[in-house]
């Protein structure tokens, strides 16, 4: 299964490359693609509702501003909607933060921080691990081996007291 990581603009592009690598870095595909919820509405429908046959389990969605993405994505579809919130105004990423977090009960967006992309993936990567051992056991790796760079950082640390 693929995860559609979906964007509003190219500008929002630099922040979401961050995602697109970590599922690299699982073997996990991710089908990218530019569109808007206000500039084009249908472009968005259209990829979404055919997003099942296309082999897409999970969505990544990111936007600036008014961030309204997210929840229309979730509005076409019962996969799950991971929402990336982007710092792009002069509201450093309040207004999109909240424009995707505070969806309707019934029609969840998964939310994550201003700018948090690569945790969008590491959720992404969670989800498919429900069901993929193998995942699953990458993943505790990946946590071990965050633990093993903290513990390094608090040696470098110490080497300096
Ligand atoms: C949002 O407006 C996009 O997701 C982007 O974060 C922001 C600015 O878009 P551009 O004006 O750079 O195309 O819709």
């Amino acid at each position: 299964m693929k995860v559609a990581v979906m964007m509003g603009s190219d500008s929002d592009w630099p922040i979401l490359k961050s995602a697109v690598d970590l599922l690299k870095k699982f073997d996990i595909e991710a089908e990218v693609i530019v569109a808007s919820a206000h500039r084009t509405p249908n472009r968005v429908r259209e990829f979404v509702e055919a997003a099942p046959k296309n082999d897409i389990g999970a969505f990544i969605v990111a936007a600036g501003a008014a961030a309204h993405l997210a929840g229309v994505v979730a509005s076409y579809t019962t996969l799950p909607v991971i929402g990336v919130p982007i710092n792009a105004t002069a509201l450093n990423g309040m207004d999109a933060l909240l424009s995707t977090v505070q969806m309707p009960s019934g029609v969840p967006v998964a939310t994550m921080a201003v700018n948090g992309a690569k945790n969008a993936a590491i959720f992404a990567v969670e989800i498919f691990a429900v069901s993929d051992k193998k995942l699953a056991e990458k993943l505790g790796d990946y946590r071990k081996n965050m633990a093993a760079e903290v513990e390094k950082k608090a040696e470098r640390v110490k080497a300096q007291l």
